[in-house]
């Protein structure tokens, strides 16, 4: 039996989860995931700054791996992934240099624009093979360098966040690949830091390591953490650290090539390549190629997702009218269908707060009805993100040349099974959605990987197609979804 741990940390809440493989009475081997530890993670605004309480973080995963222990677990290993983007800078002395921003802190703004002034937006498209989002860490350090931060000046290391986690349990600094890929600083056909990028853009180039994949060991807990917790020392391995890696690495998909959608705050659709195709309709679609696991490179798009739903949702909580997920999914079924759609895309949508009124706002610019209640507004999120992921899905096959049989759906989103029956309406295709927790499965199939359990990504995901069960959503052949998808078309963002 070998047993591991796996941090995976969402934007609203972690999770410290092990997992067990051995054998079945079968004979065969299973992968077995049990949670541990589940904690909020929140933004806190701090003056004209969104950041992330990340020693908060660092305090909850202590409490995991000391949990893991006290409920009778041992693993050998641990791995940690999160959302892409965001770090932490190390000073000389390798203090962390003040709380890391949150990627949807609005100093940011405008800056696309203004990068893509300097650079252009072909030459820069080429040099990372990312689609343009505001918050990549290229824009969030050139907007330190704007601001003329101290920081930026006496910074060593940069470390993005699922490194600095390690380096604050370990004391090991470290850079794994598939988070590098998320800066649009590194470059996909030289497989290097673009110092030329950085120079031209007043970023240090000092501050980035050499990237490591995942698979490799990182080293053991800090001899003060192993006494704090009491545990032994573990060791940390480098996995998918990027959460949409992990969580793809996860699909328990075959041979043939596979669309994937993953589900949580975001939804990024997508399906797996070997190398970046750097080509000029993927500029013009906006999809990324993201370094995965497993020398992978992930052609995917970034749609808002069920942030649209837990904004919402935090917004009617803040008014004292409290409703759980399954209730709000629940008055959405109950309401009345295509009443009203909006583009999940629309970046009026990206920032937090007041997004009822954003909703609003854009139904009442396209000559909608507005959608009153919370069944309304909810079932209006979710017909228009099944939309959406028929727009990129078709625009993945587009863009590859290839018909997928149906859609691979993987993350926390999937328990909202009607977004999985209309994704499957909207596309008018099966989708087959598990696992639930995908992030947290691929992230310890890299650690089974690192300890010589399993050889490679295909072994592993073999291993999750036999341990967790799937669920099958076919589509309802019914002619209101294609009419919604004409008007949603009519919207105009691609
Ligand atoms: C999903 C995710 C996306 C990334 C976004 C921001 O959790 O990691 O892949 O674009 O968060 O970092």
């Amino acid at each position: 039996m070998t047993t591991v741990l796996a941090f995976d940390m969402g934007a609203s809440s972690g999770r410290a989860v092990i997992g067990r493989l051995g054998p079945v009475p079968d004979g065969t081997q299973k992968l077995v995931v049990t949670e541990v530890h589940r904690f909020p993670n929140h933004a806190i605004q701090v003056g004209d700054h969104l950041h992330w309480d990340i020693l908060r973080l660092l305090h909850e995963m202590k409490k995991g791996i000391r949990l893991a222990f006290q409920n009778g677990h041992s693993p050998s290993t641990f791995g940690i992934d999160t959302w892409g983007v965001d770090f932490g800078l190390l000073d000389a002395n390798d203090e962390l240099l003040g709380n890391p921003y949150h990627y949807r802190d609005s100093h940011t703004e405008g800056l696309i624009e203004e990068v893509s002034g300097l650079v252009g937006e072909e030459a820069l498209f080429l040099q990372s093979g990312l689609q343009f989002m505001p918050f990549n860490t290229l824009y969030q350090l050139y907007a330190m360098k704007k601001a003329a931060s101290p920081k930026l000046d006496i910074a060593q290391t940069l470390l993005l966040t699922p490194d600095l986690l390690t380096y604050l349990l370990t004391g090991i600094k470290s850079c794994e690949f598939t988070m590098a890929t998320t800066t649009q600083l590194y470059h996909p056909g030289t497989q290097e830091w673009n110092a030329e990028l950085m120079e031209k853009l007043g970023i240090p180039p000092r501050l980035f390591m050499e990237p490591v994949h995942p698979g490799t060991i990182i080293g053991p807990l800090t001899p003060a953490v192993t006494a704090e917790l009491g545990v032994p020392a573990l060791q940390a391995v480098a996995v998918g650290t990027h959460d949409t890696e992990s969580a793809i690495a996860a699909v328990p998909a075959g041979d043939e090539p596979f669309a994937f959608l993953v589900c949580g705050t975001w939804s990024l659709l997508g399906t797996e390549m070997l190398q970046p195709l750097l080509s000029d309709e993927t500029l013009q679609l906006n999809f990324s190629n993201e370094g995965g696991v497993g020398e992978t490179y992930q052609l995917l798009k970034n749609i808002m997702g069920l942030w649209l739903l837990q904004e919402c949702k935090r917004e009617w909580d803040e008014q004292g009218q409290e409703t759980s997920f399954p209730e709000l999914v629940k008055m959405a079924e109950q309401a009345a269908p295509f009443r009203s759609l909006i583009h999940p895309d629309d970046p009026r949508f990206f920032s937090p707060g007041g997004m009822v009124g954003k909703i609003h706002a854009f139904c009442e610019e396209t000559n909608q009805p507005l959608p009153q209640t919370k069944g309304e507004i909810i079932r209006c999120i979710l017909e228009s993100l099944a939309l959406r992921y028929r727009q990129a899905l078709e625009q993945a096959e587009r863009l590859t040349a290839t018909q997928f049989p149906g859609l691979h759906m993987v993350g926390g989103g999937i328990q909202n099974q009607l977004l999985c029956q209309f994704t499957a309406n909207a596309l008018g295709k099966p989708v087959w959605a598990g696992p639930i927790e995908a992030s947290a499965i691929g992230n310890m199939l890299m650690q089974l990987v690192a300890l010589g359990e399993c050889k490679d990504l295909r072994e592993a995901r073999q291993l999750v197609a036999a341990s967790f069960p799937i669920d099958v959503y076919e589509p309802d052949s019914d002619a209101s979804w294609t009419n919604a998808y004409e008007a949603f078309i009519g919207f105009g963002i691609v």
